[in-house]
């Protein structure tokens, strides 16, 4: 059933996506399972289809709204939060890039494991960020890029949040961005992916 849901999302069924996830929890499978084997193996074959020109725009939307319901099933069991508030991030893909799945995942989880997180959504000016994060005071900013001509934005980012607010931490992501790049444009923070999200932002309202 996880391999029939992997499919569902390369061809961007989001019909039968939507029933195989209902059926998958129902049996009990875990939500981060579902989302690992099924949902995240299917837009990773995706991603690579894309790449090298076997699958063109209009069927990576498909794929994209394919996940939606999926998604939609699974956020209240990612975002089951422990009780307790450890910080507040404020969180945003960067202006000029609309994905907006990995930093989805990203909020639900951190949502999940305890923080409060406002998220701005997708293609959002720096400035955004950095005036909603002081109204909340937030401990940490969060940016994702998944473009690398969006990602080189996260350097002046980077250096405007710094000027504007000394205490608030940031923490980058994004398929596009290294732990090399991010420690070069002196971020606090930076995780490959939902779950290593957690853990670094744990540290940064810790330290
Ligand atoms: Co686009 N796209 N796309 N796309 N797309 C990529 C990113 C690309 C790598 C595909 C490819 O060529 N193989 C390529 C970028 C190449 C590059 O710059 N190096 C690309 C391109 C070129 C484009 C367009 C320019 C195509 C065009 O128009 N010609 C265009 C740009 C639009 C824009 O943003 N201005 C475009 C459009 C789209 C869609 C709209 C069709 C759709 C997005 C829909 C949406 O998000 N609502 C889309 C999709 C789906 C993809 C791929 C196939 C999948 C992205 C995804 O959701 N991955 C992608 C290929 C790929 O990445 N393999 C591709 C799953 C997601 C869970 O992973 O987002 O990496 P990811 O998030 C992870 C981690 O990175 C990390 O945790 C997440 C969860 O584990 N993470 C963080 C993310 N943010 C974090 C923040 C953190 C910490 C960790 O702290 C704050």
């Amino acid at each position: 059933m996880l391999e029939d849901l992997k499919n569902s999302v390369i061809i961007g069924d989001e019909e039968r996506a939507t029933s195989l996830t209902r059926q998958l929890l129902d049996q009990q499978i875990p939500a981060q399972e579902i989302l690992d084997q099924g949902l995240l193996a299917g837009i990773e074959v995706v991603g690579q289809k894309f790449k090298v020109y076997e699958m063109y725009l209009p069927e990576v939307l498909m794929t994209a709204a394919a996940m939606k319901g999926s998604m939609e099933l699974l956020k209240p069991l990612l975002t089951k939060s422990e009780g307790l508030v450890r910080g507040k991030v404020v969180i945003a893909t960067i202006q000029g890039d609309l994905h907006d799945i990995g930093k989805n995942l990203v909020s639900m989880m951190l949502l999940g494991s305890g923080f409060d997180v406002v998220d701005l959504g997708v293609d959002v000016k720096v400035s955004g960020l950095i005036e909603r994060a002081a109204a909340e005071k937030a401990d940490i900013i969060g940016i994702s890029a998944l473009l690398t001509t969006t990602m080189v934005a996260m350097e002046p980012a980077v250096e405007m949040i710094r000027k504007e607010n000394r205490e608030v931490k940031v923490m980058v992501g994004g398929a596009s961005v290294t732990q090399e790049y991010a420690s070069s444009i002196g971020s606090d923070g930076w995780a490959p992916d939902a779950l290593r999200a957690i853990n670094v932002a744990k540290s940064l309202v810790n330290r």
